[in-house]
Parts: C-alpha cells; structure tokens; sequence
C-alpha cells in the first residue's frame, strides 16, 4: 500500500507515466520494497546533526506501581457496558459523563469508583436483529454505542448512539441541581441520528454541536461508503440539513474524520467556520499508488448552501494536505500521513488556538508514530493561497493558475461586508460552478518548524490519542502532551525549544493505565483538578497529573526530572503551583541542572560499603540508576596510586550491567575503591562507593588462623561469603540468569555483613581475647 517515503511534490506528476492497474503488484512491488528498505536505512541512521536516539521515558509505571502510588483510580462498570468512546467533563460541577455500550454513566470526578447514575439505553430488539440478520456481530456491533456526548444548554446534553446500525439520538435532563442532578433520558426527544452518528461502532467519527446545529463527519449508510461532513439542525422540526456531495472523490474520498472544532476567524461573526480534520485516499497522489493524506477542511456557520448544483451542499467548503514529515537528505522526507488525532490548546487569543496533531504512517514496512504542531496562521495561509485544479479525468492536478471568481470561493458572506451578498445562496454562478470543482487546496499545511516536536519509531506500540496541558513553570510556559498508545499506555512528553529550531524531547513518564493491554479510546483533561480521565474498552481511569514524590527524596532527583509540574521545596519534591511564589522552590525544567538549584552537599555523602571478594572468583557490585535515562560509569582508586582514579575498564574481566559491574576472576590488585557515577545530561553524582578487599584463595583453603594483615579483611566474612560463590563456575546458566541470581544473593549477604559487622564491633573485645582459638567455622 502507501509508502512513508516520498519526494515532494507527489502531485502534478504527469499521467502518462502511469501503469496500467493490472500489471502493477509483481512488477512494482518488490523494487519499491526495496527502495525503501534502502531508505530508510539512509533516513533512520543518525546525521550528525541530528543524531534522534528515543530516549526511554525517565519514569515508567505499571498499572499496579499506579495503583499502589495511590496514583489512579478506575471506573470498570462491573463490565457490564465497555467500549466507553464518549466523554464529557463538567468541570464546574465536577461530573463526567462516560458513553458505553448501551449505558451512559454519570461519574463523580473526584470519586470513579462510586458510581452516581447510569441511563440504560439498548437499541430496540428488531432492530437488533436485523442487525444480525445483516451479518453483524451480535454482541460487538448490534448494541447501541454511545458515540457522541455533547453539552446542548445548562440542563440537556445531547446523546447519539449507533442503536444497533440505526443511529439514533436524544436529550439527557441534568435538571438544576448540582447536588442531585436527575440523569434522565428524555424518551419523546428520541431521534433519527443519520448524519450525526455513525451505523457503526467502529467508524471514526467527529461531531461538534455549535449554536444548535450539529456538525458531524460521518457515513450515512450501512455499509459506511456514503460519508460526508453534515450540518444539522437539532432544534427539533424541519430535518433540513446541508452536506458535502456524495461520492465525488473530489470532495471527499474515503474519508476517516477525527476531530471538528468551532474556531473564530476574525472579529466578525460572520466569518465564524467549523474546522475539521480528517484522512482520506488523495485523489492527488497518482492512480495506482492508492496513499492516504490528512487533511483540515473547513465551512462557514453561516452557510445555508447555494443555488443551482449547490442546493442544500457546502458552498464555502475547502480543504488542504495537512503534512508531518521528517526533512530528509536530498528532499527526501520521511511522511507521517495517517491522522490519528487532534487536540486544539486554546490560548488567550480565541482565534489563534495551537491545533496538535498525532500522526502514523500508512506503510507496511515502516510503523511509525509522530506529534506535529500547526498554527492557525498557516492553515489560513493554505485556504488564502491558490486552488488545485484537474483539467478532465486524463490530467493530473495542477496549481490554478486562472481567474478566481469573486467573492473568492471560500469566503463567508457578509452583510456589512458586501450588501450583494448576504447569504451563500446569492453567490454568483461562476462562484457555484467554481466552487464544485475546486475544494482543494494547492499547498499544505506544514507544522511548526517544518518537523514533528515528538516521534516514535521503534517502539512496539502506536500513538492514538493526544491531549495538551499548557503549564506554567520557574522558566516558562511549557506543553505537556498526554499521548495515549494503542496498549494502555499514556506518555507524558515535554518539548523543549533548543537553538536553530532543534527539540528535545523528554518523557517524564510511560504509564500503563488498564491491566488489559488495550487502545486508548478518549482522554479527557481536566486542569482545575489536576487529573486526567482515560477511556478504553475495559473502563476509565482517573489519573493525577504529576507523581512528584516518586521521584526520589533529595533536590537534585526532583531537579533532574525536569517536570513542570514538581519542584523542590526544601523538603521535599512536591506539586509546583505558580501561584505560590512566597516560598523559594527550586525547579529547573529546560536544563535540569541541580549544580544551580540545589545545595549538593546534603544528601550528597554516599556511605563507603566494604565489599570482600575471593581471589579467582567473581565479584557484584551494584549500582541501580533511579531513571532509566541516566548511565552509570565507575571509576576505581587503587590503595598504591592513592591519588589516581581511574575509569573501570569496560572489557576484559568486568562486565558492566544494567543493576551494576561483575568482576570476574578477583586478582588480589583488584582492591580498592570503586565508585559508581550516575551520569544525567551534563550531571553526574555518586551513587554507590565499594571499598573492595579481596581475600586471598591461600586464606580461604588453609583457613589461616591468624588474623589477617592490612586489607581489613576477616576471615569469618570471607567463609560466610564463600557459600554465596560456589555458584560461580557452572557453566550452565545463562548470563543473565546468573546475574540475577548473582545479584540477589549479593543483597541478602550484604544485609547479612551489615549485620555481621555491628556484631563485629560489638564483639571485638571478645574476640581479641580469643584470638589463639579461632571460632569453628559454619557448616556451609
Ligand atoms: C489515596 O488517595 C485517597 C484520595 O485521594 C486518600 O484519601 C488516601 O489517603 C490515599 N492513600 C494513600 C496511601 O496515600
Ligand atoms: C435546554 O434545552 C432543552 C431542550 O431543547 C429545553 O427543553 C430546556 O428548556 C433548555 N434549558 C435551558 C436552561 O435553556
Ligand atoms: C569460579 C571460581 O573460581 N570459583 C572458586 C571460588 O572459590 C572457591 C574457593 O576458593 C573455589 O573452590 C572455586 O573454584
């Protein structure tokens, strides 16, 4: 199918180089493979500039670390509805209202589990089996899928569901009160949902009820062929509505809608529109090469449709390639072209919102997942530029280079603005007969930057869901994206602006939000409480927005998080509020640099542990990173060359590991002090210190009975610890299975020497006294 690699421009290639749609999968398919093959390898290795590694998320939790980090809670329903798509935030009165299948819960925000009302709403029983007579699924398609939840008034909500393949619609009472709202579905407001719901449970959706009128992106057929961008109104009587044409490629070709919004575009009501954001087949890209663009369409609130060939069909619709690409070497970019997501963050200015867009990619051979950022300015700029235009179905699409009728196609009429014009249908002739062949833009819209702000290209999961939180912290206002994954992930990434229009990108966090590895269907954020709310098939969640305190006790750990969200507040890390600048907090988010903000000399004194090893066999130190984002590094003093430290050798006899380094085959000079850096940014701090003494196997066999000279070492720790390495040697383990093993047996026989020592101490008087009689050593 579509490739993720293409050199632009794709469009206006000419149509005599196509092939013939028969001959095309044995001739071309392989060679394209391996073209591609090819380049992605010259596209995935890193430039030198621009040497991308993913770094792992600094914090990664499981659904049960959440759970016990008090993190999290869940609303499962008792798994009596599932596939809970809708979601609806009443912040003010701190309700969510969840739309499943065949119920609609109302939950309380600040409390999932405690269930406040439900509305049961399955579709009507003949419908359900004409459903299945059509060949559906009884129990996953034949149900009424709440799809679309959405505030009418202060006391209704507006509710559509697939009712079984027969979309149906209706209002929700609140009533007044807050305390004890009714929840009651109003039964006589039940409705046709044609043109505002989906048939099926599964089709990508958008909706957006705006001044009574529901605008939806969705088919209007069993068989979901018959899709188009409807404008209904839903104040009850006249079923009048206005759509994009039907199965006309140049309007829309297969679409798959995701998200629509209402975005002012001037001062002007009159110029009000309804963006929508989508993917679908481009008709632009050549015949037999069947690729998927994304796109941002729009249509002005004030259009009631035109006359002639336009009668009750869009007469300002207009849509353009909505493009996320990597720049490669040569012009060779790298497309994310599968929309899967959008997030409008409102800003102070209402008609300049940063629209965030999640992207994958259509190919087969290349999976990949990416985040890229637009402004409205550059979406206006696209439908303020030129049109694209096919001459007859043998031409490819071209610029438009002709004479644009006027009002330019496009606009919104506008009384004020031009008297001759007050609604859509007093446009003239040329503008309807220009405006039929002609919704396509010629240029894309390219994002911030001209590349993703995030990317995932190796990771075993994909990028479906995206929310925004727009933070303020010690150095500046930051973008929090909340992604959600195909397997019950939520990533929490910060993007932080470097010189020459270079990011970094920092996950702060990777947590698994369901037990169940399941997508992520609908992510709600709710800022004045400070939690997100994540729906899948299997339940919702309610998440916090920050675990500070995991990340560690002292002010450097809070510091090298770099959450917005955390700072160090002299005690402890803990939730950052702006607001509270009385207090001096410490928090450094775009360097994480704790040499500035924190006192290093508390907390900072590692306790020297002594560590004995026999000659010849093996010996653990261990060194346990608190971020996976930090390397460890040794460095070793050895008792001759008091002054020098010098990096552990990381070949030969020591192995270095992910929990610390194994030296094998201990040589009497291996003793010394070895010391264990944490390396974090340009940020390193001692983590561990071993004074290693190493006993000799002469010591060990003859259990000399003198007391040993001056490495320190005791004889009874060396037999004690003689157990722990007959492991050592078999061969038949594997190395990681050793290690692991090495690894713990080594915690308990420190516990077990911490011990052994204070017993020392305390019987060191004792034991000078016995010196000639030497205690019998412990059976092994
Ligand atoms: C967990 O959170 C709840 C409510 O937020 C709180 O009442 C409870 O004390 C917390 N438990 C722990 C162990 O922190
Ligand atoms: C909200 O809309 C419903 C349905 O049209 C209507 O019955 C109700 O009176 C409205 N409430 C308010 C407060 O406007
Ligand atoms: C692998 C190895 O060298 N193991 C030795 C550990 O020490 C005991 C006692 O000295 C030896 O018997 C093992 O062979």
């Amino acid at each position: 199918m579509g490739t993720a690699v293409l050199r632009r421009p794709a469009v206006g290639r000419p149509v005599g180089l196509q092939r013939p749609p028969g001959e095309r999968t044995q001739i071309l398919w392989p060679r394209r493979t391996c073209l591609l093959v090819l380049l992605l390898h010259k596209l995935l290795l890193p430039t030198s500039s621009e040497a991308r590694q993913e770094i792992p998320a600094r914090l990664q939790l499981s659904y049960s670390d959440l759970w016990s980090a008090n993190s999290s809670a869940v609303f499962s329903g008792n798994g009596v509805s599932g596939s809970y798509q809708a979601l609806l935030l009443d912040e003010d009165r701190g309700w969510l209202l969840v739309g499943g299948r065949d119920h609609i819960y109302m939950l309380n925000c600040d409390n999932l589990e405690q269930l406040a009302h439900k509305i049961y709403w399955p579709a009507p029983k003949e419908q359900v089996e004409h459903c299945r007579q059509a060949g559906k699924n009884i129990v996953t398609d034949c149900a009424n899928h709440i799809r679309l939840l959405q505030a009418f008034n202060k006391t209704h909500v507006y509710v559509c569901g697939t009712g079984a393949y027969h979309p149906v619609c209706a209002y929700i009472d609140l009533g007044h009160s807050t305390e004890e709202p009714s929840f009651r579905l109003l039964s006589h407001t039940v409705e046709s949902g044609r043109g505002k719901c989906p048939y099926s449970p599964l089709e990508p959706f958008t909706a957006r009820l705006s001044d009574g009128n529901l605008y939806a992106g969705t088919s209007v057929d069993f068989m979901g062929t018959n899709a188009a961008i409807f404008r209904t109104s839903i104040y009850g009587g006249s079923p009048h509505y206005i759509r994009t044409e039907a199965y006309q490629d140049h309007w829309l070709n297969e679409p798959e809608f995701v998200g629509s919004f209402s975005i002012p575009d001037t001062h002007s009501l009159d110029d009000d529109k309804i963006y929508f954001f989508f993917r679908e087949t481009a008709v632009e890209s050549s015949q037999w090469d069947k690729r998927i663009y994304s796109r941002v369409a729009r249509v002005c609130k004030n259009d009631i449709g035109g006359k002639r060939s336009l009668i009750n069909r869009w007469t300002t619709f207009l849509k353009a390639r909505l493009v996320c690409s990597v720049p490669g070497q040569d012009g060779w970019d790298t497309h994310f072209d599968v929309l899967e997501d959008i997030f409008v963050l409102e800003t102070k200015d209402p008609q300049n919102p940063v629209i965030y867009g999640v992207f994958s990619t259509s190919s087969s051979v290349f999976k990949g997942s990416a985040v890229c950022v637009y402004s409205m300015a550059s979406i206006r700029a696209a439908f303020n530029g030129p049109f694209s235009h096919k001459e007859g179905p043998d031409y490819s699409w071209v610029e438009y280079k002709g004479r644009i009728p006027y009002p330019r196609p496009g606009t919104c009429p506008s009384e004020t603005y031009d008297p001759l014009h007050k609604s859509t249908r007093d446009f003239p002739d040329d503008v309807v007969s220009f405006m039929r062949g002609h919704q396509l833009m010629w240029e894309p819209v390219l994002p911030i930057n001209r590349r993703p702000v995030f990317m995932r290209v190796s990771a075993p999961y994909s990028l479906q869901k995206i929310v925004v939180d727009r933070v303020d912290a010690d150095d500046g206002q930051y973008d929090v994206l909340y992604l959600g994954t195909d397997d019950s992930k939520i990533l929490k990434v910060i993007s932080i602006p470097r010189e020459n229009w270079e990011t970094e990108e920092i996950v702060l966090e990777e947590l698994t939000v369901f037990q169940k590895l399941t997508p992520i269907l609908n992510i709600e954020l709710s800022t004045k409480r400070q939690f997100l709310y994540v729906s899948s098939d299997v339940g919702v969640t309610r998440l916090s927005l920050q675990r500070c305190q995991l990340y560690g006790l002292a002010c450097m750990d809070c510091c090298l998080a770099r959450d917005p969200y955390c700072a160090w507040d002299g005690t402890a890390c803990s939730p950052y509020f702006p607001s509270n600048k009385r207090r001096a907090r410490r928090q450094d988010v775009r360097y994480g640099d704790p040499r500035i903000q924190c006192d290093l000399e508390d907390g900072q004194i590692v306790e020297e542990r002594v560590m004995y090893g026999v000659e010849g066999n093996s010996t653990f130190l261990e060194c346990v990173p608190r971020s996976q984002q930090t390397s460890a590094k040794w460095t070793v003093q050895y008792p001759l060359a008091a002054t020098s430290r010098d990096l552990l050798p990381t070949e030969g006899r020591v192995v270095h590991m992910a929990r610390g380094a194994l030296i094998q085959r201990l040589d009497p000079a291996d003793a010394g002090l070895y010391t264990c850096l944490a390396q974090e940014h340009t940020f390193s701090h001692v983590l561990a210190r071993y004074r290693l003494v190493v006993v000799s196997q002469q010591r060990m066999v003859t259990r000399s009975s003198r007391e040993p000279g001056g490495t320190g070492a005791h004889p009874q720790y060396g037999q004690k610890s003689y157990k722990d390495w007959h492991l050592i040697g078999k061969g038949s383990l594997g190395m990681d299975e050793y290690c692991e093993q090495l690894w713990y047996r080594e915690k308990r026989r420190q516990q077990k020497l911490r011990s052994l020592k204070w017993k020392h101490a305390a019987d060191s008087r004792k034991a000078r006294v016995r010196r000639h009689n030497p205690p019998s050593p412990s059976p092994l």
